[in-house]
């Protein structure tokens, strides 16, 4: 099959610095709320850390020349906060910064255009230990951080992200207690969550301020929901999911304020979101130049009598398996039509001039391996085909699709799975 796609179209590769950097205490590198959080038994299968992860850290010369081979166009990877700044603000540590500036001066020299995330979930300890993303401290540090990094790669980094999936961060880190930092309170999480769109602001005032050259984005993971039964509870939580999944974040930037069901429903259920006086106008007034959208999988809502259309509506989606359908590793259905339905759907609700898909991949078995170690893929080269399939769909019904980041360059620490699922194009060995 083959698919043709402009000459400027990007392809590209993902990753994150905690989950391939490893050398999480070297060099002066500060703690990062995810050291914290895999160093404490149980959080993680099989007791997982990033603490070597892919040792990227040691061999990104190595791994540039890999992505060289791959003929990638651009590379999507995040900086980790505390190996800059090891107290979250103030001293910079060095050694940490050289890291980074070898590693996107290898980039330009290999032709690959850098694509950077401010924040992968990679908070520094000692910020946390001060309230974290629970107090408003924290988004002047996250301003400071951006503003710095910004000058630092002037002219050198022309694409910008400041958060990768402010949905996860906010509600498996504060609600669900699954990620870092590991806190189970939904107020804690809906406060969370306005303080990450109030520091997105900030970052690109900061950006525009600065006159930066490049554009700043905003990368969210999104899902086009179905309603599979026609019952009200099953409309009701299939409003919940599309507005905390897919308009939560979107719809401040975009139309200057929260879904009013979900607030509705956050009243019902007795929290409160405390936003300050201009907040909404600020995030509003700094939108993104360009939305990043990691897509996985559709979610199909079910009529369950237990939901309540409230918060639980976790209990109602994708609760029955799809005949036929392939699932991943991860337990993700394969469902190609996915990424054209959220982009033709993101496209339709929300006026952005440029949209990528930040992250599409499989976790798949990576079984058969052969004498030259080369791992027989061709249900990973499926999966992508058939999702750059629907991608051009998309684009030739005039979705402003700029880019394709495959996730992930290389296997690598998947948070709560540890390194059991590997997502990679480069199969890592996690011995050596
Ligand atoms: C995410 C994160 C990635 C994950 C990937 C697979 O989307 O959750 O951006 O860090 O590893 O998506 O789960």
């Amino acid at each position: 099959m083959e698919i043709k796609f402009d000459k400027d179209f990007i392809f590209g590769a993902a990753t994150s610095s905690y989950q391939i950097e490893g050398a999480w205490d070297k060099d002066g590198k500060g703690p990062s709320i995810w050291d914290v959080f895999t160093h404490q038994k149980g959080n993680i299968r099989n007791n997982d850390t990033g603490d070597t992860a892919c040792a990227h850290y040691e061999k990104y010369r190595e791994d540039i020349g890999l992505m060289k081979e791959l003929n990638l166009k651009s590379y999507r990877f995040s900086i980790n906060w505390p190996r800059v700044f090891p107290q979250g603000r103030g001293g910079i540590n060095p050694k940490g910064l050289e890291f980074y500036d070898n590693l996107v001066d290898g980039l330009i020299a290999a032709g690959i255009e850098p694509n950077i995330t401010l924040y992968h979930w990679e908070l520094p300890q000692a910020l946390h230990n001060e309230g974290g993303w629970e107090s408003r401290e924290t988004i002047d540090d996250f301003a400071e951080y951006a503003a710095f990094m910004f000058e630092h790669f002037r002219g050198r980094v022309k694409l910008w992200s400041t958060f990768n999936e402010p949905y996860v961060v906010a509600n498996l880190g504060y609600r669900m207690g699954i990620f870092a930092p590991g806190i189970k309170d939904p107020q804690k999480a809906l406060q969370v969550s306005h303080h990450l769109n109030v520091a997105h602001a900030k970052a690109v005032a900061v950006f525009r301020k600065k006159k930066i050259q490049g554009k700043i984005g905003i990368v969210h993971c999104m899902s086009p929901v179905q309603k599979m039964d026609n019952t009200l509870s099953c409309a009701e939580n299939a409003e919940m999911v599309d507005g905390m999944f897919n308009k939560w974040f979107l719809e401040p930037s975009f139309k200057g304020s929260y879904p009013e069901r979900i607030m509705d429903v956050i009243k019902k259920e007795g929290m409160e979101l405390h936003a300050e006086k201009n907040d909404m106008e600020s995030i509003k007034e700094n939108r993104a130049d360009w939305l990043g959208i990691n897509y996985y999988f559709r979610t199909r809502v079910f009529d369950t009598p237990g939901g309540s259309g409230g918060f639980d509506w976790k209990k109602s989606v994708n609760i029955k398996p799809v005949e036929g359908a392939l699932y991943t590793e991860m337990g993700w259905e394969v469902y190609p039509e996915g990424i054209y339905e959220i982009l033709k759907d993101v496209n339709k609700n929300y006026k952005i001039p440029e949209l990528y898909i930040a992250e599409n991949g499989a976790a798949m078995k990576d079984a058969v391996i052969d004498e030259n170690g080369i791992v027989c893929d061709d249900d990973r080269l499926e999966y992508i085909m058939s999702h750059l399939e629907n991608c051009k769909k998309a684009i030739d019904e005039g979705v402003p699709l700029k880019g394709y980041y495959y996730w992930s360059l290389m296997d690598n620490f998947e948070w709560a799975h540890g390194y059991d699922p590997r997502f990679g194009i480069i199969r890592v060995d996690y011995d050596t």
